[in-house]
């Protein structure tokens, strides 16, 4: 396809390939059942099996050698690429055609790190959507540059020096997780905090020690309607406006103009922003053709710009293209986002993984498995597809990790010698943010040591013979032995720079989707979160007390609900 296009104006009506009733799937069903051999012998037997399943994109370095597959299952992997029609969904996608089915709604996230001036224009539904994501981009930018030069300041004339992001879900996970990642890079004397549970608890906490005068806030939502997000934005007012009136001697008459200087907005929903209280010429607007969980690089990354600057957010943007248009352009053999999605495929459908494990050998990307949960579990964790017709495999597996060292004294025990198969994505940087040493030890080779291992370890084991010959006799010899053969991923780059962390967060959104279209689901969409937020509402009345709504209730709830009452002091 082209870089651009001008997208249909209604939702492809395909129905999905049923993945099973390919050739490809029943090829790799009789592979798996005649599949010999181990990671060790096929090693030993081909001595170009790392550099045959090393690929490089953009400027990740991606082994995907110590998975269980040969050059054979890639092949057929590929083949049912081809014949449940991946290209042209992924074609589908960039061009802004509504593959989102259930809300009828483009899928546009590339579109928001296009760079400006990309020949022909996107145009989607009538929407000049490349004119549009640079206006808002250079909206932010200016607003940006205000608070960071300190033109921009509270209603008492000091400059900010907290920016607090309201949100939740993909209005949080996303901005939090890359904030700690390059938090290094924060303009001096400027920080970034996030609230998003409505436990008040972490409002107060957040705000604890802040002080109101030099504090700005983003309430970011996409609806502007979301509970959680509301209720905090209003609890951070009233405590921004008391700590004002008792610190600043602020009156009655002021506070208008004093939340106009302390809040900021980011919604699809500029007249929610307005009721609120936020002068709409201070909110930064998206739409909806990005979703929540995909929306970091939209105006969601407001409090990125301002902590980071807009040149940081500029390269996290570069990066997430770099690797949208190796997805696009390269080819099916060296396509990494492909090779990795469909390697998930083989690993939940033929293997029977049931979850999968992202472990980051890099303490700032802290916050990566989280926002990756949400990433691939919202958008796969579906049993209907596109068509509304009921899955017919396994889909979503459960996403989970921790940074290295720390896992590996915690739950590696059962990736090593557990019973079930997890695939591992290790990822790790060749140069620390941080260069420290301890004495002559470079502490990061160090670091790096544990993460080559670790990798190791899983592929080829310890046999009992290896074991015996370290001394060890009779039943121990069972204990200390390693079945090897456990899959992972390394994923290696020169530093984790914005580039770089916008090309791992494309990489996954992309491996996200590829499995997504196999499975034949609309990876988009949410449906599965509104049962509980439409409950808590209902439930509101019996949780205050209303005996008649409490009677309503399952046994189980309504006692519960009782307890509550009992013991709430
Ligand atoms: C993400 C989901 C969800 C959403 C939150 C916040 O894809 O849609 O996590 O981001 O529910 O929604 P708002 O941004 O509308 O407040």
């Amino acid at each position: 396809m082209t870089s651009s296009s001008t997208a249909a104006e209604t939702a492809p009506d395909t129905a999905p390939v049923d993945p099973t009733t390919t050739a490809a799937w029943e090829a790799l069903d009789a592979h798996d059942a005649e599949m010999t051999g181990s990671l060790r012998e096929w090693f030993a037997e081909d001595p170009e099996r790392a550099a045959r399943f090393t690929h490089d994109a953009a400027d990740l370095h991606v082994d995907l050698s110590k998975n269980l597959i040969t050059p054979r299952t890639q092949e057929l992997l590929l083949q049912l690429a081809e014949q449940v029609g991946l290209t042209d969904r992924r074609d589908a996608m960039f061009a802004g055609e509504h593959i989102n089915t259930t809300e009828d709604r483009a899928v546009l996230h590339t579109a928001l790190r296009r760079p400006a001036g990309t020949s022909p224009a996107l145009e989607v539904d009538g929407q000049d959507v490349d004119a549009d994501v640079h206006a808002t981009l250079e909206k932010i930018y200016a607003f940006a540059r205000q608070v960071r030069s300190g033109e921009w300041t509270g209603v008492t004339g000091k400059p900010i020096r907290t920016v607090v992001n309201i949100g939740i879900g993909g209005s949080d996970l996303g901005p939090v997780m890359v904030y700690e990642a390059l938090k290094p890079l924060a303009q001096e004397g400027l920080e970034a905090r996030f609230i998003s549970n409505i436990d008040p608890t972490d409002a107060y906490e957040t705000t604890a020690d802040l002080d109101p005068e030099t504090t700005l806030v983003i309430v970011a939502s996409k609806t502007f309607t979301t509970l959680e997000t509301i209720t905090n934005a209003r609890l951070v007012r009233q405590w921004l406006l008391q700590g004002l009136r008792e610190n600043a001697g602020l009156t009655r008459e002021q506070e208008n103009e004093a939340v106009a200087k302390h809040f900021v907005a980011v919604s699809t929903a500029l007249d929610k922003v307005e009721e609120f209280g936020i002068d709409p010429d201070n909110a930064f607007g998206f739409w909806n053709w990005v979703g929540g969980r995909y929306s970091v690089d939209s105006a969601i990354g407001t409090v990125l710009a301002t902590v980071l600057g807009p040149e940081v957010f500029e390269e996290l943007l570069a990066g997430f293209h770099a690797m949208d248009e190796h997805f696009r352009t390269a080819p099916a053999e060296s396509n990494v986002p492909l090779l990795m999605g469909l390697l998930n495929i083989w690993n939940v459908n033929f293997l029977e993984a049931e979850t999968h494990a992202v472990l980051p050998y890099s303490q700032y990307l802290h916050r990566f498995p989280a926002y990756l949960q949400q990433l691939t579990m919202e958008s796969n964790g579906k049993s209907v597809r596109w068509d509304g017709s009921t899955v017919v495999t396994e889909t979503g597996e459960v996403f989970w990790g921790e940074p290295g060292t720390n896992g590996q004294h915690a739950f590696y025990q059962l990736i090593h010698q557990g019973t079930r198969i997890i695939p591992a994505d290790f990822i790790a940087f060749a140069t620390p943010t941080r260069p420290l040493t301890d004495g002559e030890q470079d502490v990061h080779e160090l670091f790096l040591a544990n993460f080559f291992a670790q990798s190791k370890a899983l592929a080829f084991g310890k046999t009992a013979e290896e074991v015996r010959a370290e001394g060890t006799e009779g039943a121990l010899v069972a204990a200390r032995e390693f079945s090897g053969d456990r899959p992972s991923t390394s994923i290696m780059a020169p530093a984790l720079t914005p580039s770089v962390l916008g090309q791992l967060i494309a990489l996954y959104e992309h491996i996200t989707f590829v499995e997504g279209v196999v499975w034949g689901i609309n990876s988009f969409d949410q449906w599965g979160v509104e049962l509980g937020k439409q409950l808590a509402k209902e439930l509101a009345p019996a949780v205050a007390g209303d005996e008649q709504a409490i009677e309503e209730q399952d046994s189980s709830t309504a006692e519960l609900i009782r307890y509550y009452r009992a013991h709430r002091a």
